[in-house]
């Protein structure tokens, strides 16, 4: 069987459960927090989460884990027909997790972990946001779907991520860059969450969620 690791705070990690879940793939949960030691590095070399054991060994970065997954279990797509609809798809994935969710973990540091970012940082990323999110709002087609009339990978990728993107730029910015420049992410991103998987998703991360703050106080 499957058997997934990482943990359930991770947006990376709960982009594939999403999709695990979604598309009725029987899987294992490891617990795992990040780590450099010598035995974490030998399944994900980067030291990150998630990675997937499968019955031909171990897999990392969360998009590989979510191409392998689509391609070894063909049932319940997550991708749409036609090899173009399917780049679009892969493309708003992309869009979303070079342009904001990259730059948005910058401000990682001072938004959850007590650290602090220079105004230097700060700078870079809300342009970085600003640019990424104007260009989602073209990408983008909420018809309710990010990608349009079906539930692709792509609502796994945004439904995790965004959300993000409002929380860091509230407690760094003191504006929620995410309702200002894609407003109609806000009915979006509650549409997604109505969704049985993404409530069990949700109600884990919570669980969740308190064990990780403890581990990660200044
Ligand atoms: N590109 C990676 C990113 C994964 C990632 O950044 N995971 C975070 C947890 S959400 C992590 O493991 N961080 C620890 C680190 O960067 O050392 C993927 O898509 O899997």
């Amino acid at each position: 069987m499957l058997k997934l690791y990482g943990f359930s705070v991770s947006n990376y990690y709960n982009k594939v459960k999403f999709a695990l879940l979604e598309k009725g793939i029987p899987f294992e949960e490891a617990f795992i927090y990040p780590s450099q030691d010598e035995a974490f590095l030998k399944d994900s070399p980067m030291g990150k989460v998630p990675f997937l054991r499968t019955a031909d060994g171990v897999l990392t970065e969360s998009q590989v884990l979510v191409e392998y997954i689509e391609e070894a279990y063909p049932q319940m797509p997550l991708y749409p027909t036609g090899a173009f609809a399917r780049a679009k798809c892969r493309e708003l994935i992309e869009h979303i997790e070079l342009h904001l969710e990259l730059p948005a973990r910058r401000l990682h540091p001072e938004a959850f972990f007590g650290g602090s970012v220079s105004d230097e940082t700060k700078k870079s990323v809300d342009k970085l946001l600003t640019k990424g999110l104007k260009s989602l709002s073209r990408l983008a087609h909420f018809e309710p779907y990010i990608a349009g009339k079906t539930f692709t990978h792509a609502d796994c990728a945004a439904w995790v991520h965004l959300p993000l993107v409002s929380q860091v730029t509230k407690r760094i910015y003191d504006r929620d860059f995410l309702d200002e420049l894609l407003p109609a992410a806000k009915s979006y991103l509650k549409l997604i969450s109505e969704r049985p998987q993404a409530q069990t998703v949700s109600a884990d991360r919570k669980a969740a969620s308190a064990a990780f703050m403890e581990k990660t106080k200044p």
